[in-house]
Parts: structure tokens; C-alpha cells; sequence
């Protein structure tokens, strides 16, 4: 996979792709990144990128004519043109998961009050939003996205990390998760965990799982096909918790 990222601040991107597992994915050539500033393309004899926006109001808008050259310049038949914005469709793991696909990600990251809209009508391919709140700019954003579609790439993740049962990869809220010591601070770990009974540890995080769903995010619930065996055990968590919702 090749991630392009379209900004006014390619070196806040420097951390990310240094460190853990997304530097070590880099480093191993799972991904190719390449970071191009927008204002490269500003054709303006002050390099400005942004003007006063059309019919008045506060802040600036970013101008369509250097954004439409960055995206011309990587631009490729299959690429997918990504811009970040709190009116895009919210980001979830079933997005990661098709993104995940993709040969060519290209992630536009908007600053200001936004940018020219004949740029997003045009030549943009998806809107995503990360969540319903706004940022100063669209970097941490793509961040989160290349976190979380990297993270998916074979062999990003090395033999002792899994994403097979973490919370979303199934549709459920995770069970919780325990370590040694088998004390801590009088705070005892399950002793199911430590009974060595696969199949009771089994049951004993399948419950978990779908308590926690239950409580926490019911709305997840709807969306599931869940199995006989397990809607059997959200029967028995509805009548321990009814009162708890
Ligand atoms: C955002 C979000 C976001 C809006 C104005 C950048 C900012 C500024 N991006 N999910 N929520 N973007 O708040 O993706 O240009």
C-alpha cells in the first residue's frame, strides 16, 4: 500500500511513522508513505494557500488551484482521495477494514475553515470524519486513519500482537484483560483466568464481551448477527442488568 498525505505540515507527521508498530510496518516496507506539502504548489509569489471565502464571514478558506496540483501530482487509475472532515461519513473499523485493500490511499488535510468546495465536488473520492468534533486541522486525523488501517496490513503486526479478537474486530466491546502478578494492591485477578479450562476462559470472555457491549454500546448489539449460544448468555446479561441501562 501507498499513503500519500496531502498538508500544510508534513513534519507532524515525523512521529508517527518513527516509532512502534507503524514505523517498524514503514521500516519493513509493509507501506510506503510520502508526505507533500500543499503549499509546494502554490503558484503565488507569497506561496499563499488560503483567501477570504466567498460572501463574507469569519476565517479562510484553502484555495482550490494548489490542492488540485498536489492531487494531480500522485494522483493514480485506483487511487483512493481521502479528504478529513467533520462532514464526512464517521470512521469506524469496518472502514479500516476495506481501506485496508487499497493500493493507493491519498489523505487531504484540510486547515482553516475548509477548502474550496469545487475540490471536494471534483476531485475528492471519500469523506471521513473522525468523530463528531472539530480539530484545528486535518493531521491528527489522518494520523488515526493510518493508525488504524496500517495496523491491518499483513505483517504489520508482529506474532504476540492480534487484532483477531480486540473490541470492533467482531462487532463487540473486547473483554477485559489481566497480567501478572495475581494480586495487586488486594485487587485479584478472575480465577477463571487462572484455571487453565480453555473452554470456561472461552465462555467466561464471551460474556464479558457481550456484557460490556450490553452496557456500553448497545447500539452495536442491533448491528450483530449473533450466534444461538450467545444470544442465549445476552438473555441471561439483560435479566442480571436490566435495572443497570
Ligand atoms: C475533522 C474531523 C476536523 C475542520 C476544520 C480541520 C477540521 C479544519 N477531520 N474528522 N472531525 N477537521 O475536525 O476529520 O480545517
Amino acid at each position: 500500500m501507498r499513503i500519500d498525505i496531502l498538508t500544510l505540515f508534513p513534519e507532524m507527521f515525523n512521529s508517527v511513522f518513527s516509532e512502534s508498530i507503524i514505523g517498524r510496518a514503514l521500516k519493513n516496507n509493509i507501506f510506503t508513505v510520502n508526505c507533500i506539502n500543499i503549499r509546494d504548489f502554490s503558484e503565488d509569489k507569497h506561496k499563499r494557500v488560503d483567501d477570504y471565502p466567498y460572501g463574507g464571514g469569519p476565517g479562510m478558506v484553502l484555495k482550490p488551484e494548489p490542492v488540485f496540483k498536489a492531487i494531480q501530482n500522485v494522483r493514480k487509475e485506483n487511487s483512493r482521495i481521502i479528504f478529513l472532515t467533520p462532514k464526512g461519513k464517521v470512521y469506524n473499523q469496518k472502514i479500516a477494514k476495506e481501506l485496508s485493500k487499497e493500493e493507493h490511499l491519498v489523505l487531504l488535510c484540510g486547515h482553516y475553515e475548509g477548502i474550496d468546495n469545487r475540490i471536494i465536488e471534483n476531485y475528492v473520492t471519500d469523506e471521513i470524519s473522525i468523530g463528531d468534533y472539530v480539530l484545528t486541522g486535518g493531521e491528527i486525523s489522518a494520523m488515526v486513519l493510518i493508525d488504524s488501517v496500517v495496523r491491518l496490513l499483513p505483517g504489520a503486526l508482529g506474532k504476540k500482537e492480534s487484532y483477531m479478537e480486540e473490541s470492533h474486530y467482531n462487532g463487540l466491546l473486547e473483554y477485559p484483560q489481566y497480567t501478572r502478578p495475581r494480586e495487586f494492591n488486594g485487587h485479584k485477578v478472575p480465577d477463571v483466568l487462572l484455571s487453565g479450562n480453555h473452554k470456561e476462559i472461552e465462555k467466561w470472555r464471551i460474556y464479558q464481551s457481550l456484557k460490556y457491549t450490553y452496557l456500553r454500546r448497545p447500539d452495536l448489539l442491533e448491528k450483530k448477527e449473533l450466534t444461538k449460544e450467545e444470544e442465549e448468555i445476552l438473555s441471561k446479561i439483560k435479566l442480571n442488568f436490566s435495572n443497570e441501562l
